[in-house]
């Protein structure tokens, strides 16, 4: 399996709660190599243009308010196969449909406030990683 990359978000719930440092732990701990990293808030305009896939879901207006209230983490991460391995480790959108030990299943307190984004493809991975860091920020 090729080394490859993903993105992900440590969303407001889990940053407030104390947990990013217990997350990218897991993170490493799991075999991700951090490549980029930062803390950040979102403005409702970015949160609308990152989720803009979503933008005719019933839960866009709440999930953009949401992930511009408070503070975030925003990475870019490396293993084998990044966005398949790093999906599994987050687990189901839903924490409490996530599997047990799991970053969802752990630190997720409702199907919005679900800890963690994860890139969903290689190709939206570069795109989502593109859009927080420029070139410089990436080792
Ligand atoms: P994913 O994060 O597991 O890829 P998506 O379907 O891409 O899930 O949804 C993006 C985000 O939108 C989710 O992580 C979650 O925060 C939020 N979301 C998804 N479905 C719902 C819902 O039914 N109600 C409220 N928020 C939702
Ligand atoms: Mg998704």
């Amino acid at each position: 399996m090729a080394i490859s990359r993903t993105f992900t978000i440590v969303k407001p719930t889990a940053y407030k709660n104390g947990n990013l440092g217990k997350i990218l732990t897991i993170i490493e701990e799991h075999g991700f190599s951090l490549k980029a990293l930062k803390i950040l808030r979102l403005s409702v305009n970015q949160a609308e243009k990152f989720y803009d896939i979503h933008k005719d879901r019933p839960f866009f207006k709440d999930l953009v308010d949401y992930m511009s209230s408070g503070t975030v983490a925003v990475a870019i991460l490396e293993k084998d196969n990044a966005v398949e391995a790093y999906r599994e480790l987050i687990g189901s959108t839903d924490p409490s449909k996530a599997r047990t030990g799991t970053i969802r299943n752990l630190f997720g307190t409702s199907i919005q406030a679900n800890a963690v984004h994860g890139s969903d493809s290689d190709e939206n991975a570069i795109i989502e990683g593109n859009f927080f860091f420029k070139e410089s920020e990436i080792v």
